[in-house]
């Protein structure tokens, strides 16, 4: 049993990581388009993590005898101009996914509503991740170079990567 309160944050939680599923999908179709294999399967990738993501909170949701409420996905905003540039949006909207998982942390400490807490540990972990992850890339965008040879090596890592990505969990699996 959580709290009502617990309730509503989580559902705009999975609100949330339902716009970041529909963002990086959004990102790999325009990476497509300007002919970057890599970073589109990359970025698709990223959409199936999200989407795992969104299901294990409403998974959560169910086991705790608690209501999914589904609401509206923004649409995702027009990619912006350029590899590096794409990368540091991604990166901020990470941060801001961070700073909402905190803030749910802390909601789940006040009432001392332990399962809640326990649960969210794997995306704090998760975020951590997550964070390095994109911080990587665009260290090395800058070190090799976002155009040229040096973003079509990164492009070709970044397809290599994505192979290995999402093989962890079945959509809906618990953490
Ligand atoms: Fe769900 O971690 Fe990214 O947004």
């Amino acid at each position: 049993m959580i709290s009502e309160a617990m309730c509503t944050r989580m559902n705009e939680q999975i609100n949330r990581e339902l716009y970041s599923a529909y963002l990086y999908l959004s990102l790999s179709a325009h990476a497509e388009r300007i002919n970057l294999k890599g970073t589109a399967a990359w970025f698709m990738a990223k959409h199936g993590e999200e989407m795992v993501h969104a299901l294990k909170m409403y998974r959560y949701l169910l086991d705790q005898d608690a209501a999914v409420e589904l609401t509206a996905v923004a649409a995702p905003p027009a990619a912006p101009e350029g590899v590096m540039a794409v990368f540091e949006e991604t990166l901020a909207h990470e941060r801001s996914v961070t700073a909402a998982i905190n803030d749910l942390v802390d909601l789940a400490l006040s009432e001392k509503d332990h399962a809640t807490n326990i649960f969210l540990h794997w995306f704090v972990t998760e975020q951590i991740e997550e964070e390095a992850t994109v911080n990587d890339i665009i260290g090395r965008l800058r070190l090799f170079g976002d155009q040229g040879q040096g973003l079509l090596m990164i492009d070709n890592e970044l397809g290599a990567t994505a192979k290995t990505m999402g093989q962890t969990a079945a959509p809906g699996a618990g953490a």
